[in-house]
C-alpha cells in the first residue's frame, strides 16, 4: 500500500501492524519473529520501506510492516509523508488487532513517538512495544531502559517486551503477546 487511499490487500485475515522510526529494527525483528531471515527488506540506508507492506503468516493472521517515520536524512517532500500514509493505513484496517510500537533500546522516545503513541490511544488500538537491539546494552540496562520508555509513552510495564532480531531474545515473549492481541476480542467492529 503505497498510498493513503490506495491499494491494500483485502482485511481478511487478522491483522498486526509494526511501527515505529525508520532504523529502528522493524523489518528485522518482524523477520526474526517468523524465522526468515529475507521476508521483509532490512536495510542500513534507513528510510528504506516507504510503503506498507503486507506479509501473510500461515494463512492465519497478517502482519503490516508500516514505513518507518522521523528520518531527517529523507527529501523534506517525503519526510511528512508517513503520517496520511500511517493514518490512512490504521483506519482502513478494520481487522486490525494491535500495533507493535518498536523503541531503541538506546534512544529517547521522539516527539515522532510521542506522537504515534498518543494517536494509537486515542484510536484505542490495542498497542505493544518493543524495546529493539538490546543486545546492544547489557540486560541489566536493557530492563531499565524498558521501564524508562514505557514511563515516557505512558504504556502499561506489562505491554513492554525487550528484544533483539540479533540474538533472538524476547522473540518468543513478543510471540506470546501478539497471540494474545490474536485471540482477544476484536476492539473494533468491522
Ligand atoms: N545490533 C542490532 N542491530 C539491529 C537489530 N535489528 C536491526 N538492526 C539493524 O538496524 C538497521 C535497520 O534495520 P531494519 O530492520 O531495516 O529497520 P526498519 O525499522 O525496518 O527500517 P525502515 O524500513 O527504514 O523504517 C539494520 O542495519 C539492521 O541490521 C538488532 O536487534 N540488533
Ligand atoms: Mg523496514
Amino acid at each position: 500500500m503505497a498510498d493513503p487511499t490506495g491499494w491494500r490487500p483485502p482485511s481478511t485475515l487478522p491483522e498486526i501492524a509494526f511501527a515505529g522510526r525508520s532504523n529502528v529494527g522493524k523489518s528485522s525483528l518482524l523477520n526474526r519473529l517468523v524465522g526468515h531471515g529475507k521476508l521483509a527488506r532490512v536495510s542500513s540506508t534507513p528510510g528504506r520501506t516507504r510503503e506498507v507492506n503486507f506479509f501473510r503468516i500461515n494463512d492465519a493472521f497478517v502482519i503490516a510492516d508500516l514505513p518507518g517515520y522521523g528520518y531527517a536524512r529523507v527529501a523534506k517532500s517525503q519526510r511528512a509523508a508517513w503520517r496520511p500514509l500511517i493514518e490512512g493505513y490504521l483506519e482502513r484496517s478494520p481487522t486490525l488487532r494491535g500495533v507493535v510500537l518498536l523503541i531503541d533500546a538506546r534512544r529517547e522516545p521522539t516527539d515522532d513517538d510521542l506522537a504515534m503513541t498518543g494517536y494509537l490511544a486515542e484510536l484505542g488500538a490495542p498497542t505493544l512495544v518493543a524495546i529493539t537491539k538490546a543486545d546492544k546494552l547489557k540486560p541489566r540496562e536493557a530492563a531499565a531502559r524498558g521501564v524508562a520508555i514505557a514511563r515516557a509513552l505512558r504504556i502499561d510495564e506489562e505491554q513492554v517486551v525487550t528484544t533483539s532480531a540479533n540474538t533472538g531474545s524476547g522473540r518468543d515473549e513478543l510471540a506470546e503477546a501478539i497471540e494474545a492481541l490474536l485471540s482477544a476480542e476484536p476492539w473494533r467492529v468491522g
